[in-house]
């Protein structure tokens, strides 16, 4: 039996015991000894952000292009989201769905006309939102398709990022996310993303298909862009064989490719479409699920829900968060500097490059480990340097700036993105 001895003497007193202000360090200490170690951040400690700035606590500046993984499109704390959330939050904040509120149909009414759906199903995280979406799509296949009940099976691509709870684990193909949570939910068939053929001969070779789940682009797996025929030719097959088209538009959804959903891209209308992340400009959680009548109304009163899905300050904040990317035309923003982007970080010559690629402001640089140097030391000398990015899957670096960045923010990250690989080159 180990015992933990909290040492009272003056000597273990942190910096804030002693009435010092409290160093990086010290923060960091304290989160390693109180909180779950289950993320291994970058060795930053961040107190405030505006726009695509944050600063940490000793005042240093950084470009954020993470975005909080492409929940911050809007840029940190924009005014026009936190002056809804404020003057909400004095009124009324959560009812419960025990009781109509004056905000929920208001919401609904907007998110559902912005992206073309008779109806929008709210809830709180991504996660939550794809748990909506296999449910929506189990009761339509049972109730409207006609499958037998518990035989219905939905296809999902290898490498997907789905969240974190059981079923976005079950249908994972990544050690690290499903490793040692079994047992885990059935109906799943895992095919390799951007490849028509099995996927065909997938789709065709069981009438009990009822849904296909996929990720427009697939961001955690390193910002993978499928072929454009790909996704097209996917959802021709799923209306031929009577199969849900799932979008999880979660991370590429609300602006961030340069359209307001990445499936408009190819003119695809997903039979369901989940939304997360930006849609409260990473003030909130909120995400959503959006469908047509058929597929909405097959969850009954009482079949489905959340404590905070639909809350008053919720819909407060998503509909300012999705005013704040129609106003600025964030879209067509992204569009743009991400083209800028890529273009320019093309022009850097570096041993460490071996891919660019990505679309709108979601991008990767796939960096090949070159004297023992990799993604992550790429990462730290940006940091020092003022920009902030966080490696996925070791070797790939995702590049997501909130969507509001001008050219010369552009051009200057470039530069210190350029700086960074040249000093991390020269390391022995
Ligand atoms: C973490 C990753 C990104 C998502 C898609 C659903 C969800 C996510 C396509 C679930 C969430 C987040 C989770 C977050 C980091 C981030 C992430 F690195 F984990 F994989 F973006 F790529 N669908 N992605 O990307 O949404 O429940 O988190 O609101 O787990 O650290 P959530």
């Amino acid at each position: 039996m180990t015992t933990t001895v909290k040492s009272k003497s003056k000597s273990c007193r942190t910096n804030e015991q002693k009435g010092k202000k409290m160093t990086s360090q010290d923060y960091i200490q304290r989160e390693n000894t109180y909180g779950a170690h289950n993320y291994h951040p970058l060795p930053v400690v961040l107190e405030r952000g505006e726009g695509v700035f944050l600063w940490d606590v000793e005042g240093k500046r950084y470009y954020d292009f993470l975005s909080a993984y492409s929940a911050v499109n809007q840029g940190h704390c924009h005014p026009k989201i936190v002056d809804a959330m404020i003057d909400q939050a004095k009124k009324l904040t959560l009812t419960s769905r025990a009781f109509y509120n004056n905000l929920l149909g208001e919401f609904e009414e907007y998110i559902t006309k912005m992206f073309g759906y008779d109806k929008v199903l709210p809830m709180n995280t991504g996660a939550e939102g794809v748990e909506t979406a296999v449910k929506l799509c189990r009761k339509w296949g049972y109730t409207v398709k006609g499958v037998k009940e518990n035989e219905g099976k939905i296809i999902v691509c290898r490498n997907n990022f789905h969240g974190r709870t059981l079923l976005a684990v079950s249908i994972s193909t990544d050690p690290e996310s499903y490793g040692q949570y079994g047992p885990y939910v059935p109906g799943f068939i895992r095919v390799p993303y951007n490849d028509i053929e099995t996927f065909e001969n997938v789709i065709k070779s069981d009438p009990n298909i009822i849904g296909f789940l996929v990720e427009p682009i697939q961001g955690e797996a390193g910002v993978v862009v499928p072929d454009d025929q790909y996704l097209i030719e996917a959802y021709k097959l799923c209306k031929k064989h009577n199969v849900l088209f799932i979008a999880d538009e979660v991370q590429t959804g609300i602006a961030r490719t340069g359209k307001m959903l990445a499936c408009d891209h190819l003119k695809i209308r997903p039979d369901i479409v989940i939304l997360g992340k930006a849609l409260s400009g990473g003030m909130y959680p909120i995400s959503a699920v959006l469908a047509d009548n058929e597929i909405m109304l097959t969850i009954k009163p009482g079949q489905h829900g959340s404590t905070f899905g639909g809350n008053p300050l919720a819909a407060r904040i998503a509909i300012a968060a999705l005013e704040v990317v129609k106003e600025e035309k964030l879209a067509e923003n992204a569009e743009k500097m991400g083209k800028l982007f890529r273009d320019e970080l093309a022009k850097i010559k570096s041993p460490l490059i071996e891919t660019i690629r990505g679309k709108g402001l979601l991008n990767a640089v796939v960096i090949k480990p070159t004297n023992g140097k990799e993604a992550w030391d790429v990462c730290l000398a940006m940091k020092e340097n003022g920009l902030l990015a966080k490696p996925t899957h070791q070797h790939i670096i995702r590049f997501a700036p909130p969507l509001i960045i001008n050219k010369d923010q552009i051009l200057e990250a470039v530069k210190i993105i350029e700086k960074s690989i040249k000093q991390v080159e020269k390391l022995k």
